[in-house]
């Protein structure tokens, strides 16, 4: 057990939950090897997201579970019952996405709510959590993921066209940003944040030599609807408990 009741009270203030190490160095290694292989799903879902300046955002990303390494990640132990500990409630599995924010090239990521996208997909509350598993470490200089501490209790904010992304109005956003820390998430390959769906967050352009990649996954609490009219009529999270598989399960695909 490494979410403790102190780290279930830390998450509902700030708004997020750093776990450093979740992830071996050899579990990190064979995610890599996917990722570099040419040859998974990630290619084939690989698409690209232009930030305000032109760059390319790239990810690749999935709603079913499927059957592979990103499959293994996304049911291990150490995340979905992480997820449940902070959800407080049975978790589904809702989306993965491994994101390819490439050295000297990788694009930005404008200031969102996670919320202000799934709110238009249906979601009726906002009991949706995101954990974010460093592949390379994150620093200032290639594009980590930063937040702003707290910004949860805001509550949904609007969120509209910026640049060709989907972001939280900036205008409103150059208000709220000094109410707030506003906190660099520096991770090491293998660290996890969990963070919550209505949590303010950003990151910058990877100007540096180093890529910094990473797997996203999303659950959606159990008993949360999805109202289909508003998801293009059909539900885009899973219905049913996330599977749990062995924990040793990554290891399998190295
Ligand atoms: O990977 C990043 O830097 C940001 C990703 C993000 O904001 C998201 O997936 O909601």
């Amino acid at each position: 057990m490494y979410i403790t009741e102190e780290h279930v009270d830390q998450y509902k203030r700030e708004g997020s939950l750093l776990v450093p190490g979740l992830f071996t160095p050899a579990e990190i290694r064979a995610m890599l090897n996917d990722v570099e292989g040419g040859n998974s799903r990630v290619v084939s879902h690989t698409r690209g997201n232009e930030d305000a300046s032109g760059r390319k955002a790239k990810l690749a990303i999935w709603h079913e579970l499927g059957d592979d390494i990103w499959a293994a990640v996304s049911t291990n132990p150490r995340i979905v019952n992480g997820v449940r500990l902070l959800l407080r409630e049975e978790a589904a599995f809702f989306h993965g996405k491994v994101m390819l924010k490439e050295a000297g090239t990788g694009g930005a990521w404008e200031w969102h709510q996670d919320y202000g996208y799934w709110y238009n997909q249906g979601f009726v509350f906002p009991r949706l959590i995101s954990v974010f598993v460093a592949l390379d470490k994150c620093t200032v200089e290639n594009g980590c993921l930063q937040v702003l501490k707290g910004s949860h209790m805001l509550g949904r904010l609007e969120h509209g066209k910026v640049g060709a992304q989907t972001g939280a109005d900036p205008g409103r956003i150059h208000q709220l940003e000094p109410l707030f820390d506003r906190v660099h998430c520096l991770m090491e390959p293998g660290d996890a944040l969990f963070f919550h769906s209505n949590l303010l967050h950003t990151s910058g352009s990877n100007d540096s030599a180093t890529h910094r990649r990473s797997f996203i996954i999303c659950y959606n609490a159990l008993g949360n609807p999805q109202l289909t009219e508003f998801a293009g009529g059909k539900k885009t999270s899973e219905q049913h408990p996330c599977p749990v598989s062995p924990d040793d399960a990554i290891l399998k695909f190295s």
